[in-house]
C-alpha cells in the first residue's frame, strides 16, 4: 500500500563511541549511497533530510565515569543528548523520525526523543528492539562496558544509567511495552534483569519454533489493545551474518532475508510505526555494500515496497 501522505525525516548519526570496534561512523553515509532515501520517495512519500546531527561538546558533560564500569560514557552522552532533542523537534513537525546510525547507543536519544513527543500527545511508546542482543546491561553488569549493549536499559529508565540525561527532560518506556526479538546473546546478568523487569524477549528458537508472523502478531495486538504507537529499533546484527556481515557484533543463527522482509511487511500493514533507527551498520566490514543495501530494502518494506511493485523478469 502506498502512503503518500507519509512525511518523513531522516537524521544521520555517525556515532561509534558506543561499540568497541570502530567503522560504524561510516554507517550514515553508506545508508545514503545505498539510496535509502530515494527508494522511500520512489514509493510516492515525502522524505526531507537533515543531515548528520553534531554532539555537543564534551565540556558540557561533567564526571560521567560509572567507575570506569563503562567506555566512554561522556562522549556518548554528548551525541544522544541533542539527539533526544532533534528527534522530538522532527517528530513534532509531523514527520517519521528515521535515524541512521551509528552504533546502537544512539537509540537512548532517539527512541527518548520520540517518547518525549508521544507523552505529550498522551499516546504509549511501545518498542520493538529488532536485534541478537537485548542491549539491557547496566555499567555494573555489563562484561564489555560497551555503552551499545545499555541502551534498552536506560529506557526502561534503569538508576544506574539516568547520569546520561543528567539535566535533561527524560520519558521512560515501561519494560512491558518492550520486545526484544531475535535474541540469541544475552548476558547473564542481563539476562536477570531482563526477566526482573518483565521485558519481552522473543529468541531464535521461539521464532523457529512458532515462525515470525505469529510472534510478531502477539505484540502487535498488544499496541493496539493499549491503542499505542511504535518505534522499530533494527540491528543489522538481528540479520544472519550471510545476509549482512557488515556489523562488529555478528552472532550465527540469525534471521534470514525473509524472515525480515515479512516482519517489515507486518509493520508496514500494521500502520502504526511512528520512528526507525537502523543501527550498526559497519561498511568497514560490508562486503561490497550488500548490508547497507539489505537494509535499505528492508527500510523500503516497512513503508510499503511490495514484492509486487518490484520489477520482475518472471513474465517479460
Ligand atoms: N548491540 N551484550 C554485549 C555487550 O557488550 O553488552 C553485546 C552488545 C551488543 C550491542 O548489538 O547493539
Ligand atoms: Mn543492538
Ligand atoms: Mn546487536
Ligand atoms: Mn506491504
Amino acid at each position: 500500500a502506498k502512503r503518500t501522505d507519509t512525511l518523513i525525516g531522516i537524521l544521520g548519526v555517525p556515532l561509534e563511541a558506543g561499540t568497541g570496534r570502530r567503522g560504524a561512523a561510516m554507517g550514515p553515509a553508506a545508508l545514503r549511497v545505498a539510496e535509502l532515501p530515494e527508494r522511500l520517495q520512489a514509493l510516492g512519500l515525502k522524505v526531507e533530510d537533515f543531515g548528520d546531527i553534531v554532539p555537543d561538546g564534551l565540556d558540557t558533560v561533567d564526571g560521567l565515569r560509572f567507575d570506569g564500569k563503562a567506555h566512554l560514557p561522556a562522549t556518548v552522552a554528548t551525541w544522544v543528548r541533542p539527539l533526544a532533542r532533534k528527534t522530538r523537534e522532527i517528530a513534532g513537525t509531523g514527520h517519521t523520525p528515521i535515524i541512521l546510525g551509528g552504533d546502537h547507543s544512539l537509540s537512548m536519544g532517539s527512541v527518548m526523543g520520540v517518547a518525549r513527543h508521544w507523552q505529550e500527545q498522551d499516546r504509549p511508546l511501545f518498542v520493538l528492539w529488532l536485534d541478537a542482543h537485548a542491549d539491557f546491561n547496566t555499567p555494573s553488569i555489563s562484561p564489555s562496558g560497551n555503552m551499545h549493549g545499555m541502551s534498552l536499559a536506560l529506557l526502561a529508565g534503569e538508576e544506574e544509567l539516568r547520569p546520561v540525561f543528567d539535566g535533561e527532560p527524560t520519558s521512560f518506556v515501561a519494560p512491558s511495552r518492550m520486545c526484544v526479538f531475535g535474541a540469541r546473546s544475552i548476558d547473564p546478568g542481563e539476562r536477570d534483569l531482563l526477566k526482573k523487569r518483565g521485558v519481552n524477549v522473543v529468541d531464535m528458537r521461539m521464532i523457529d519454533e512458532h515462525g515470525v508472523s505469529v510472534l510478531i502478531r502477539s505484540f502487535l495486538d498488544q499496541v493496539v489493545e493499549q491503542d499505542g504507537v511504535l518505534h522499530v529499533s533494527l540491528d543489522v546484527d538481528f540479520l544472519d551474518p550471510s545476509v549482512a556481515p557488515g556489523v562488529g557484533t555478528t552472532v550465527p543463527g540469525g534471521a534470514t532475508y525473509r524472515e525480515a522482509h515479512l516482519v517489515m511487511e507486518m509493520l508496514e500493514d500494521f500502520d502504526r510505526v511512528v520512528s526507525v533507527d537502523v543501527v550498526e551498520l559497519n561498511p568497514f566490514l560490508d562486503e561490497r555494500g550488500r548490508s547497507a543495501t539489505v537494509l535499505a530494502e528492508l527500510v523500503a518494506s516497512l513503508f510499503g515496497q511490495d514484492v509486487m511493485d518490484r520489477p520482475t523478469q518472471a513474465f517479460a
